[in-house]
């Protein structure tokens, strides 16, 4: 057993027997109440997941195993003392919990570098859709596509005891998230660029690698794919797509399943495609104002067009939370990098003017529980800036990096034994029914 593994087995064994002796001592102690709301409104705000990578908080955001993104700053290993933090030690602490050493950092690196190779077929697969396929249904097909190598499928086909369950499944995980950034920039290169594959450096880092083989080096874009990376790697597990990863898991699929079809949940518009259409509308507000992309346009233009999208009943892109009640901390930091970085941008200074202007509004109307920016609100605007103008493959990007946490989380799942998912649904004549008899 490898050093992280055996480290991930104490862990394990202990939170193991954690969850046994909460079952047998407080199964049937309270934790929330279920509402009419409650089922008519998204299970909004109901505790009923376990996750152990991260908790969201409304006010502070996200804290990746009890440390918030300013936190994390400081005390994960980074490339060098002004630099950000790097991917493999986010992994490390998703994972296991501990803030990783220099060292194991480089250890998963290293591993990460060794479990790269994508089979053949996958690129095969990416080649084989229509032209017209979106690089979400791409990179989603081709998560699918690399099941194949799935050691916990073919284990738990032969016959798997329950608490070996995590280990294929750890396997899987490292040699998918080892394979997402040559996948997802494979796709980057067939659709926007002249197609020609820009091979792995066994030297750069995960996040870095993701650029390089995307087709960008410089040490400040290497900087901006690693401050990517890690605001974006987990959410805890209420949202779309790392719910939809552990309900499918949840069945036993193996985590390639799983993940491709938690790819598809972060494809929707109110979820993780929000950031390509940030981008989106803001090319439309210069449209609509007949203006060149260069041009700087008024606080008053800004403030218009966001009135003329909400009258015409869409939503502002970028802007509102399920859970958060405050600005996302994953927008600050990165309107603090472009404040480092970009001395100048239309679009990242429209981005800065709408977060001057849309919370007012949004408040004004009354009707979002959250006028503050999420994380959609910026990303696409640095991308842009750095020459990754394509803006339909930013989901890609996110999907690449919640992987991480996602992925931690499925481990967890399977050493912890966690059972098949199955709530009650009702109908609305129960629920009628149910309201009348409570009058
Ligand atoms: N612009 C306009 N209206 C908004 C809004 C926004 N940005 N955010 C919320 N509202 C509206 C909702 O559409 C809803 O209207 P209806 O009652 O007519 O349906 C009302 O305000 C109440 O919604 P809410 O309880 O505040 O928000 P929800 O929890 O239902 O939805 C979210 C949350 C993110 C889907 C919503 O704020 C939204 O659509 N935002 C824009 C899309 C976006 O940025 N998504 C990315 C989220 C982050 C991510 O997952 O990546």
């Amino acid at each position: 057993m490898d050093y992280i593994k055996q480290r991930l087995f104490e862990k394990g064994s202990e939170a193991r027997a954690q969850v046994q002796e909460l079952l047998s001592s407080s199964k049937d102690l309270i934790v929330d109440e279920v509402t009419i709301g409650h089922v008519l409104g998204g299970m909004r705000g109901v505790t009923s997941l376990l996750t152990l990578t991260s908790k969201l908080d409304p006010y502070e955001g996200i804290r990746y195993r009890g440390f918030t993104l300013p936190e994390l700053y400081k005390v994960l290993p980074r490339k060098n003392p002004e630099g950000e933090p790097l991917a493999e030690g986010v992994f490390f602490l998703l994972l296991t919990g501990d803030v990783p050493t220099i060292e194991e950092v480089e250890f998963i690196r290293q591993d990460w570098v060794q479990r790269s190779n994508v089979p053949d077929h996958v690129f095969r697969t990416i080649d084989a859709l229509p032209s017209s396929s979106k690089p979400m249904t791409r990179f989603s097909t081709a998560i699918l596509a690399s099941a194949t190598q799935s050691q916990f499928q073919k284990k738990h086909r032969n016959g798997l005891r329950k608490e070996d369950y995590w280990d294929s499944t750890y396997e899987d995980v490292m040699n998918m998230i080892a394979q997402l950034p040559v996948i997802a920039s494979y796709i980057y290169r067939k659709e926007f660029e002249d197609g020609k594959v820009i091979a792995l450096d066994p030297d750069l880092d995960w996040s870095a690698n993701f650029a390089h083989m995307m087709g960008f080096d410089s040490e400040e874009i290497y900087r901006l794919f690693r401050m990517y990376m890690y605001i974006h790697a987990d959410h805890e597990g209420g949202n779309v797509s790392a719910h939809t990863a552990h309900l499918v898991a949840s069945a036993l699929s193996n985590p390639f399943y799983s993940y491709s079809a938690g790819m598809i949940g972060l494809a929707g518009p109110l979820h993780g495609y929000a950031n390509q259409d940030v981008v989106r509308w803001i090319f439309d507000m210069y449209k609509h104002f007949d203006r060149d992309i260069k041009e700087q346009l008024t606080e008053d233009e800004i403030t218009s067009f966001v009135n003329i999208t909400l009258d015409s009943g869409k939503v502002v892109p970028g802007y509102g939370h399920a859970v958060l009640r405050a600005t996302d901390p994953r927008f600050t930091t990165q309107m603090e990098f472009a404040d480092k970085y970009v001395s100048s941008d239309s679009i990242v200074d429209t981005a800065k003017v709408l977060y001057k202007v849309v919370p007012q509004i949004l408040l004004d109307r009354g009707k979002a529980k959250n006028p503050w920016p999420n994380v959609d609100a910026f990303s696409g605007s640095l991308l842009m800036h750095y020459g990754i103008k394509d803006y339909i493959f930013y989901t890609v990007m996110f999907g690449v990096s919640r992987a991480l946490g996602v992925g931690a989380q499925l481990i967890w799942d399977r050493f912890l034994g966690l059972p098949i998912e199955r709530p009650n649904s009702q109908t609305l004549d129960w629920l009628i029914d149910f309201s009348k008899s409570e009058d």
